[in-house]
């Protein structure tokens, strides 16, 4: 799929790493080999496995890519906060964000981009869960306290879209700054509870959500930082928002053409 300049010009990609040594070279290359003109901005809390090193190296080659180095403690969340905030400030119309590790394949960027030029769109959702898309590799605990996550969250908020915690999605930056975002993704919980919330505002404030099939293969390199711990934190975390639904009226700016025009997700 061959896309215009132009489009891959709109578009920022932004990627969270964190000790991504063995993943970050190879993902890099493999994204400019398939869209040679796209802007990524990778942003680190302080790897310390020379992944770093690795992405200072990887400018040389691609003037396209932009480094964007934190302190440790920055947390995904925040990561990914770093990234909307320079899409705000660099005129970007959209910011797609996805994980270092293989698990979002960068063969499926170009069908994002395809959608969001050819559909009126908000946010474009990788999703594992609808037909031909899928996890590989998940170990059953995995698939399991994934299962439950799931179910836990629809049956609290309901089903506003079939994935809400992958981190492959491409918001229309424009949506993205009526949200008070520091308020939904830093102070509600940890990574996932502020991922989960600011797709059910969307939904709930009827952006035009769209859903991607896409195939998630555990990662191959490198460990992964989600413990249990976390998500036992999360889900009370996303109970104590539930709790609160009054107060996420004022979290998020309803669009009222939308809204009134009754448009609603898809998927
Ligand atoms: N910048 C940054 N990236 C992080 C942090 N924690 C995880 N990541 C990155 O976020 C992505 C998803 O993390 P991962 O450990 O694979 O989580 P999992 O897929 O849920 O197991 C990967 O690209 C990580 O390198 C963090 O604190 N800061
Ligand atoms: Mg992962």
């Amino acid at each position: 799929m061959i896309m215009r300049q132009t489009e891959q010009r709109k578009v920022l990609i932004c990627i969270p790493t964190f000790n991504e040594s063995d993943n970050i070279v190879p993902l890099v290359e493999k994204i400019y080999h398939l869209l040679p003109d796209i802007d990524i901005l990778v942003v680190d809390d302080g790897s310390t496995d020379g992944t770093r090193e690795k992405i200072i190296e990887l400018t040389k080659q691609y003037s396209h890519l932009k480094p964007f180095f934190r302190k440790r403690d920055g947390g995904l969340a925040g990561a990914i906060l770093a990234g909307f905030h320079y899409a705000f400030s660099h005129g970007y119309e959209w910011v797609l964000t996805m994980d270092a590790d293989f698990s979002h394949d960068p063969h499926d960027i170009p069908r994002f981009l395809k959608l969001a030029s050819e559909e009126k769109v908000d946010v474009i959702i990788g999703s594992r869960h609808l037909r031909g898309g899928g996890v590989r590799g998940w170990n059953w605990q995995r698939h399991f306290l994934h299962f439950l996550s799931r179910m836990y969250v629809t049956l609290l908020f309901g089903r506003f879209t079939s994935d809400f915690t992958n981190n492959f999605k491409m918001y229309r930056v424009d949506d993205l700054r009526r949200f008070p975002l520091e308020e939904i993704m830093l102070r509600m919980g940890p990574g996932f509870v502020g991922h989960t919330l600011l797709i059910y505002l969307f939904s709930r404030e009827g952006y035009r959500i769209r859903e991607l099939p896409v195939v998630f293969p555990d990662r191959q390199q490198g460990r992964s930082k989600m413990s249990l711990r976390e998500m036992l934190i999360g889900s009370l975390a996303i109970l104590k928002v539930r709790l609160s639904l009054k107060k996420l009226r004022s979290l998020s700016t309803a669009r009222e053409d939308k809204v009134s025009q009754g448009i609603s997700r898809q998927f």
